[in-house]
């Protein structure tokens, strides 16, 4: 039988307590903030923190993946067409070819390897945080964004006057899926359009949302299902090869875009 060491719960708390704060004095400044730890996000994190940059991947839940544990209809197999197989040969996801070119993978283990990878290649991650407005700087350039604890929005306003705080980073990427949070914040300050995304067309849609991965607005790189709201495109249904591949080429894009504002 084990024998624990002796540390009991006000040690327990300062751990906890000490830990976080150090943390979150980091946090305060990052080279890239990701907002939303879905499929999209979370390779983006993988991608940039393998490089070396400072990536904080803030997620609104308490756990990360967003809809990648679970593919269409409430069955939790998750697909991808080719090319996109590589990332879970990359990943060490076991995978099924069900038809030419179109692999089935179990969404549970499919996405704890996506997230593990994320976090060991150094992404860090604020979770039960909304994002609930942007940093905008010079020209109006996006700087950051503007974060409260999730449960402060759950309350009525009248028991909540807790104001938000502000994070700071060189870049920006909205991977908040269907809702494009963040660049809708920019629609509501009149600073962009926002189409929203169009119907099902699995084939036109992954193509069109891995290449209009980018920088949508100054300061502001759209991945993963955002893309097709911020543009127009068509959706794809239950399959997630865009997704992973729109967040392996956020992350290329923002670390050239960090280069040049060296
Ligand atoms: C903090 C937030 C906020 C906020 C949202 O929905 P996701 O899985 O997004 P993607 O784009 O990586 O993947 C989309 C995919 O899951 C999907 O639904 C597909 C392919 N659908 C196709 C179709 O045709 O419908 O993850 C987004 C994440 C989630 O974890 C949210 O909780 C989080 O972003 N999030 N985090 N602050 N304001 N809003």
């Amino acid at each position: 039988m084990p024998t624990f060491e002796p540390a009991g719960e006000k040690e327990i708390t300062r751990a906890i307590v000490e830990s976080f704060m150090r943390d979150f004095q980091k946090y305060a400044e990052s080279d890239v903030i990701i907002v939303g730890g879905g499929p999209s996000g979370l390779m983006a994190g993988k991608g940039l923190a393998k490089r070396g940059v400072g990536t904080l991947i803030v997620e609104r839940n308490n756990y990360l993946g967003g809809g990648f544990w679970i593919g269409g209809y409430l069955m939790n197999k998750v697909t991808f067409r080719a090319p996109a197989q590589k990332i879970l040969d990359e990943l060490g996801v076991p995978y099924a070819e069900s038809s030419k070119g179109l692999y089935v993978a179990d969404g549970p283990h499919a996405c704890s390897k996506l997230i593990a990878s994320a976090c060991d290649a150094g992404a860090k991650v604020l979770n039960m945080t909304l994002i609930d407005d942007v940093v905008l700087r010079e020209k109006n350039r996006v700087g950051g964004v503007v974060v409260n604890w999730t449960p402060v929005s759950t309350l009525p306003r009248e028991l909540t006057c807790v104001d938000p705080v502000g994070l700071e980073a060189k870049l920006v990427i909205d991977a908040t899926g269907h809702d494009a949070v963040v660049v809708r914040l920019l629609e509501r300050r009149g600073l962009v359009k926002v189409p929203g995304y169009g119907a099902m067309w699995v084939e036109r849609s992954e193509d069109l949302v891995v290449e209009h991965t980018g920088e949508v607005y100054p300061g502001l790189i759209v991945t993963g299902m955002a893309v097709a709201t911020a543009y127009g495109l068509p959706r794809m249904g239950p399959t997630f090869g865009a997704m992973l591949l729109s967040g392996k080429r956020a992350a290329e894009v923002a670390y050239e875009k960090l280069r040049e504002l060296k």
